[in-house]
């Protein structure tokens, strides 16, 4: 049997490690042809060692010596810096690309992707925020198939499996709420970085962590959803649940919903993505629905958790004003971080940059690209008049 080759660019990251776990299970199916991570060569040796691809890029070119002097003997091909993720997956040899970068940077190498033909599986979201109605274009023109790795959208496209003549009449994103569910300003004004990055269900990097505990994520989705299933504003829906046992829905016209259901874990829609339209056997531990005797339902608050009102904002405004939301979001998810702003005010500094940057009705990619370098540089500005 020919066994799928895929590239994973991030495979440092939560998403790429466990995709590597995936791909070692069902080594019956799939095997490494691409390895790339941002700075941490040392598990990118690593892995390369272990699951020997063609080649792997270091973006931190002062790592790429290092990389070398371990790979090289091993007839892997070593590259560095961020022109040569887009130049990596252009290669032959890979049957799909799997995007699991953090943030902007993703969009590139996922427009090489495209062009060069390669079907994705997409669990870089910020891709879709930031230019969804280019790259859904694009993939159309190219014959590409875009695979969602959300849980939420795989979920939604499970759902859709077998149904495609059917219209959808809304589509009901889940949330979990994340770890201040409940909370009011007066206690998010003191929360603290520790609190944020402590998800209740789910195990992921830190900027999808912080992105869930302030519900910017879940704002993320709405807008990847629209583009990746082609939704009007008004056919999506979010809901919070916050076992995290349902992970999204689909209504038809005729009021049948259909659920996806099951415990959390990323390495089941990393598995779909990749196999699709199989399902392969796996080992994932199993649900058992007498240990969740109740599921719960709530509406979002979007008083107290602006972000998600934000993104709805920039959803109904269009045009380059994702890509604002998205570049803001990420400079302040940032500063969180470091401790230079609070909470809260991680909404307020979004807010301003989406007021003060320029709005471009129909933005190309280099409107993009000015678009994230400029709301990136407001922002900065701004939080530091703030401090
Ligand atoms: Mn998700």
């Amino acid at each position: 049997m020919n066994k799928k080759k895929i590239a994973i660019l991030g495979s440092t990251g939560s998403i790429g490690t466990q995709a590597l776990e995936v791909i070692e299970e069902q080594a019956a199916h799939f095997e490494v042809s691409v390895l790339t991570a941002n700075t941490n060569s040392d598990l990118l040796i690593e892995q390369a060692k272990k699951f020997n691809p063609n080649a792997v890029v270091i973006v931190d070119k002062s790592k790429f010596a290092a990389v070398r002097d371990e790979l090289f003997d091993l007839g892997i091909k070593v590259f560095a810096g961020q022109e040569a993720l887009e130049q990596v997956v252009e290669m032959d040899g890979i049957d799909m690309v799997l995007t699991a970068l953090v943030g902007y940077s993703g969009l590139k190498p996922t427009i090489s992707a495209i062009k060069s033909r390669k079907p994705i599986a997409l669990a870089n979201k910020e891709t879709m925020v930031v230019a969804g109605e280019m790259i859904t274009k694009l993939a159309r023109a190219n014959g590409v198939n875009i695979y969602p790795v959300d849980s939420e959208h795989s979920a939604i496209f499970q759902c859709l499996e077998g149904e495609w003549e059917n219209p959808v009449e809304k589509i009901i994103l889940t949330a979990s709420g994340g770890p201040f569910r409940g909370m009011k300003r007066a206690e998010l004004e003191k929360v603290s970085k520790a609190q944020a990055l402590k998800h209740p269900n789910w195990e992921m990097g830190a900027k999808i962590t912080i992105d869930s505990a302030s519900m910017m994520n879940k704002g993320l989705e709405v807008i990847e959803a629209k583009w990746l299933f082609n939704l009007k504003r008004e056919q999506i829906e979010v809901i919070v649940h916050p076992e995290s046992i349902i992970h999204s829905m689909v209504q038809f016209e005729d009021s049948c919903i259909k659920a996806q259901m099951g415990l959390p874990d990323m390495k089941l829609p990393i598995q779909y993505a990749l196999a699709y339209p199989k399902r392969l056997k796996s080992s994932f531990k199993r649900f058992n629905f007498l240990d969740y005797p109740s599921l719960n339902f709530e509406q979002p608050d979007l008083q107290n958790f602006r972000n998600l009102q934000l993104a709805f904002d920039a959803l109904d405004k269009g045009g380059n004003m994702p890509c604002i939301l998205n570049a803001a979001n990420e400079i302040a998810v940032a500063a969180f971080l470091n401790d230079e702003i609070g909470f809260l005010q991680m909404s307020d500094v979004i807010e301003n940059t989406m007021q003060k940057a320029d709005f471009i009705a129909k933005p190309n990619i280099d409107d993009y690209q000015l678009t994230d370098d400029m709301s990136r540089k407001l922002t900065r500005e701004f939080i530091e008049k703030k401090s």
